[in-house]
């Protein structure tokens, strides 16, 4: 890591917002109390206990369906503005659907949001962070292009129930891994595995439930509410992993285009629809495999033009950085796959610390990186601002997290250069995470609290971590004091 030492200069500009992140399913628990239904991780891991790599599930989790408050005093210890959480769909709508109202569920948000508001935390809310009631998940899940009118429901109900307190809200978490993952893959549920396939199903019906549920909000609900609406992106950095190859840097290129620009373009471009990359990519892949149309959906004029301008930020999550070189193509024909149509390969610089997991490696460089390929890309993100709704640090446990401490210490210090030296217009943070929580596949093993959360105990106490401090203390000075948290003598950095 850049190792600094003192108070940095920059300091984070009045407008900007601080916040921590959470997700319901990986801290509410209660997952059958007060008339909730069951969400496809509810079910799917009770299907299949041995999913997670510690076989557990978020059935209790970090128990905040019981301790909300308490986590509100660990957010007003932190001294931040804003607390970015989500609804559990099933929560309030045990079935999915809007014939069935679940009031113990709404009276549950209602009260929290009152708190938060109360305590002069702005709640920012997504509507869904991948727990997709079962009974559609048995339908397909987002491959079934009804889920999306399903979704619009659901969010009307929300914006109803709550949108004279929740002005900012997010649609869909992370579409990209969701779908990858979810769809694509089988390391989040519903571990559908349809490679290639599923995935950009997934992939196009996201993004037509993000728009339309935006033009909902608009129409109905923006001149009274005035509120703004978003959905996180996720992606690493990609770094040509030798950056004097002209084939090196157009593969980075291309790896940002299919995993980030493909969500992006649609919304922030000038031209919308999926960047020409992208098309012709999976397009010519699904030609020599011999399909007769492309894997890709396609958009009509109208939806197009729905999804263009659909976001009033950039909502971007961001953890770790890879490198990438061109791949030999001589499989493709096997296995279609995203990573067959992008055709690049997955490395890391050596020189990259992997501290404790398998995908995080630490390159904090390449979140300014980002933060300026994506300034560079869309225009409108001079007028709309860029907000980092996650950023964070995993590692097995432990209160005294100096490691964590410097990933935010050099994270933060790479936003402020954006912010100051590249003129990007960055307006917020948002940690992630509030406290420990479940991982998805790695249940209970990575932790990514500012507070740590103690599973064994009845009551989850939560403790601050040294990271906690830190964070604190950036979010009260509005700088970075690269000393506030002393290693002690003989700790290496990693
Ligand atoms: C976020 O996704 C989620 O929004 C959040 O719920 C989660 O808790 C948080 O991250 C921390 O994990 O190399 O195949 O093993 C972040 C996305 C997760 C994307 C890990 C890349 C690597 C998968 N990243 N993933 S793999």
């Amino acid at each position: 890591p850049v190792v600094k030492s003192g108070v940095i200069n920059y300091s984070f500009p009045d407008d900007f917002i601080f916040g921590v992140s959470t997700a319901a399913y990986q801290i509410e628990g209660g997952w059958n109390e007060g008339g909730k239904g069951e969400s496809m991780w509810d079910t799917f891991l009770h299907e299949h206990p041995t999913f997670t790599v510690d076989h557990s599930n978020g059935d209790v989790a970090a128990d905040s369906y019981h301790h909300y408050m308490e986590d509100i005093e660990m957010i007003k210890k932190l001294g931040v503005q804003s607390y970015r959480m989500s609804i559990s769909w099933t929560r309030i709508l045990p079935n999915g659907t809007d014939n069935n109202i679940n009031q113990e569920g709404v009276k549950y948000y209602r009260t929290l949001f009152e708190e938060l508001v109360k305590a002069n935390i702005t709640p920012v809310v997504t509507l869904y962070h991948w727990d997709m009631p079962t009974p559609f998940m048995k339908l397909g899940g987002w491959t079934n292009a009804k889920v999306i009118d399903y979704f619009e429901d659901y969010a009307r109900v929300a914006f109803r129930l709550y949108g004279d307190l929740v002005k900012m809200w997010l649609t869909v978490n992370e579409p990209h891994e969701g779908c990858l993952s979810g769809y694509g893959q089988a390391t989040l549920a519903p571990a559908m595995n349809s490679h290639g396939l599923g995935i950009y199903l997934c992939t196009h019906n996201n993004l037509l439930a993000h728009a339309r549920v935006y033009r909902m909000y608009e129409k109905e609900f923006k001149p009274l509410q005035k509120g703004k609406v978003s959905l996180p992106f996720e992606s690493a950095w990609a770094e040509p992993h030798d950056p004097n190859k002209a084939d090196d840097v157009e593969a980075a290129e291309n790896y940002l285009q299919m995993h980030l620009g493909m969500f992006a373009h649609p919304i922030f471009s000038e031209e919308g629809d999926y960047p020409r990359v992208v098309r012709e990519k999976i397009d010519n892949m699904s030609r020599l495999q011999g399909y007769s149309r492309s894997r890709l959906p396609y958009f009509t004029d109208e939806e197009v033009k729905a999804l263009r301008g659909s976001a009033d930020f950039f909502s971007l999550n961001h953890y770790t950085a890879l490198s990438n070189t061109p791949s030999a193509m001589e499989s493709y024909f096997k296995v279609p796959s995203l990573h067959q149509d992008t055709g690049v390969r997955i490395l890391v610089y050596p020189s990259w610390p992997k501290p404790f997991i398998r995908w995080q490696y630490l390159y904090p460089q390449g979140f300014r990186k980002l933060v300026n390929w994506l300034q560079n890309k869309y225009k409108i993100l001079k007028e709309i601002p860029i907000i980092i709704t996650e950023n964070g640090f995993a590692d097995f446990g432990g209160i005294e997290d100096y490691d964590r401490v410097d990933y935010y210490n050099d994270f933060l210090y790479q936003l402020l250069l954006a912010i100051h030296e590249d003129g990007c217009n960055v307006k917020g943070y948002f940690a992630w995470s509030l406290m420990d929580d479940f991982e998805w596949i790695d249940g209970y093993k990575h932790k990514f609290g500012l507070y740590s959360v103690d599973f064994n105990s009845p009551n989850r106490t939560r403790t601050p971590k040294l990271s906690a401090y830190n964070y604190a203390n950036i979010v009260r000075t509005r700088r970075i004091d690269f000393d506030y948290i002393k290693r002690p003598e003989g700790l290496n950095t990693i």
